[in-house]
C-alpha cells in the first residue's frame, strides 16, 4: 500500500484499519505491564479539583503555546503577532492566538459609543450601532485571513532557517458572525455609477483601503462575532470588515466609515505598503487575491522526529478564490506525489486540514505539499514563483517585509537524525 516513493502510504487503505495498518503502527500504544499493574493514582486523582471560573483558561501546561510578538513593547510602529500553527490542529484558530497586524495598537473603543456611518453615492446615508446592527439578519461563514505579507521570509535567496510560526504564521481562520455587507449597502441605495467603496477604521492612523463595489456586494462582512464571542480587541472590537480570501490589510478593523464612490482612494497605505513589487520594477497597483497555498504543519521545523516508523503527515492549505480541490504530497523532494486526505467540510476561503500516513525509514527525506483549488488554480513550485515574481537579492531576518504575497511551495528536509529544517528543493 505505498502511495509515493520514500515511504508515503495510500489514504484509503491505511484509514480503514486491519492489517496493513497494524502492521505499520504496532508498538505505540502497547506497554507489558497495561493489564498486569493497576494504574497508580497521581495526587491530582485523590482530591477535589479546581473550581470552574467564570471564564475558562486553558491549561498551566500549555502556556508556552503562544504568538511571537514582533514588538511586544508596543512601541510606536506597527506591532505584528504570529500564529504557532505547528502547535495547533484542525482549521479554527482560537481566538487568543489570531496573529495581529496593528499599525498602531487596539484602540479602546467603548462599544456604546462606537458608530458606523456610509455615505457617499448613496440615496440614504445610514449610521449604525452595535445595537441597530444586531437587528439586521446575521450570518456566520469559516474564512481565513492573511496578511499579504505573511511568508515574506520565502523570498530570501537562501532558506531561513525559522519555524513555521516565523515564515507563514500570519494566517489564521475562524468562524465570523455579523451582517453581509451587502444587506447595508441594499438599504443605503447605491447609486448605479458606484464603483469603489474607501473603508476607514477607527484606530489612531485611519487606515483606509479602497474595496471595489463588486466584491463588497458579494461576501463582504461586518464581521461582530469570532469563533462565538466578540471580537478581540486587537482583531477590531467591536466590528470590522471582513473580505473573504483576500489580503488580510483590506479587512479594515475597528471600522468605523464605509465611502461610497466611483474611484479608488489611493490612499497612502496601498500606493507604498501594498502594492505588489515585481523584478522588472513595476508593481502591482491593486492586488487584492490571496492565492492557493499549502504547507505542512507535523512535521515541521522545531519538531523532533521519535525514531523511524510510522508518522501522520498534516498541513493546511486554503485559497482566497475557492475552495480546496485536492492537497498532493511528497516526501521525496518532488519525484512522486501521493494524494492526501481533506478533512471535511471543505469550505470556501477557509483553511482545508490534510493529513497523510507516511513510514519515515530514518533515512533522509523532503517533504512538500502541493495544493489546488476548485477555480483552476494550482500552488506554485518556489521556482516557478520566484521566476515570475521575483526574489531578494540578501536574506533579511524572518521579521522583514520585502515583498509581498507569496504562495510557493514550501520544503521541509529530514536528516538521519531526525531534525526537520527548512529548504528549498
Ligand atoms: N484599522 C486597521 N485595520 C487593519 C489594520 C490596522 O492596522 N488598522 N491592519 C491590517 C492588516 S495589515 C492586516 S494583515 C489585517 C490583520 O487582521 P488581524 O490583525 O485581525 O489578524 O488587519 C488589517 N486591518
Ligand atoms: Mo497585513
Amino acid at each position: 500500500m505505498p502511495a509515493a516513493g520514500n515511504g508515503l502510504l495510500d489514504r484509503r487503505t491505511f484509514m480503514r484499519g486491519g492489517a496493513a495498518f497494524a502492521a505499520a503502527i504496532t508498538g505505540y500504544g502497547i506497554s507489558k505491564n497495561a493489564t498486569a499493574q493497576p494504574l497508580a493514582n497521581d495526587p491530582w486523582s485523590l482530591t477535589q479539583g479546581a473550581t470552574t471560573p467564570p471564564y475558562e483558561q486553558r491549561s498551566r501546561y500549555e502556556s508556552k503555546v503562544t504568538r511571537t510578538l514582533t514588538n511586544p513593547k508596543g512601541e510606536a510602529r506597527v506591532q505584528n503577532a504570529r500564529t504557532p500553527l505547528q502547535l495547533s490542529q484542525g482549521t479554527l484558530t482560537p481566538n487568543g492566538l489570531h496573529f495581529v497586524v496593528a499599525q498602531s495598537g487596539a484602540p479602546d473603543i467603548d462599544p456604546a459609543k462606537h458608530r458606523l456611518v456610509i455615505h457617499g453615492m448613496v440615496k440614504q446615508p445610514l449610521m449604525f450601532t452595535l445595537d441597530t446592527l444586531a437587528r439586521y439578519p446575521t450570518v456566520s461563514r469559516m474564512a481565513f485571513i492573511e496578511c499579504g505579507g505573511n511568508s515574506a521570509p520565502m523570498f530570501s535567496p537562501q532558506p531561513i532557517q525559522a519555524n513555521l510560526q516565523a515564515l507563514h504564521g500570519m494566517v489564521s481562520c475562524s468562524e465570523w458572525s455579523g451582517v453581509l455587507l451587502s444587506t447595508l449597502l441594499a438599504e443605503a441605495g447605491v447609486d448605479p455609477k458606484a464603483t469603489w467603496l474607501i473603508a476607514e477604521g477607527a484606530d489612531a492612523p485611519t487606515l483606509t483601503r479602497s474595496v471595489p463595489l463588486k466584491k463588497a456586494l458579494d461576501d463582504a462582512m461586518i464581521a461582530l462575532y469570532q469563533n462565538g464571542e466578540r471580537l478581540m480587541p486587537a482583531n477590531g472590537y467591536p466590528m470590522r470588515l471582513l473580505l473573504p480570501g483576500w489580503e488580510g490589510n483590506m479587512s479594515i478593523k475597528w471600522l468605523r466609515r464605509i465611502f461610497v464612490t466611483d474611484t479608488p482612494g489611493m490612499t497612502f497605505p496601498e500606493s507604498k505598503t501594498y502594492a505588489q513589487l515585481l523584478p522588472n520594477g513595476k508593481a502591482y497597483q491593486f492586488y487584492f487575491i490571496e492565492e492557493v497555498k499549502s504547507f505542512i504543519t507535523h512535521p515541521s521545523p522545531g519538531h523532533v522526529m521519535n525514531g523511524p516508523g510510522y508518522y501522520e503527515i498534516s498541513g493546511l492549505a486554503y485559497s482566497g478564490e475557492g475552495c480546496i480541490k485536492r492537497v498532493m504530497v511528497s516526501a521525496d523532494g518532488g519525484q512522486s506525489w501521493a494524494q492526501a486526505e481533506l478533512q471535511k467540510p471543505v469550505q470556501d476561503k477557509a483553511f482545508t486540514r490534510f493529513r497523510l500516513p507516511w513510514r519515515w525509514d530514518g533515512g533522509p527525506a523532503i517533504l512538500q505539499s502541493r495544493a489546488w483549488d476548485d477555480a483552476g488554480n494550482v500552488q506554485p513550485t518556489r521556482a516557478e514563483f520566484v521566476a515570475l515574481r521575483g526574489e531578494l537579492k540578501a536574506p533579511l531576518p524572518p521579521t522583514a517585509f520585502p515583498n509581498q504575497h507569496f504562495n510557493g511551495i514550501t520544503s521541509w528536509a529530514i536528516d538521519a537524525q531526525g531534525e526537520v529544517k527548512h529548504v528549498y528543493a
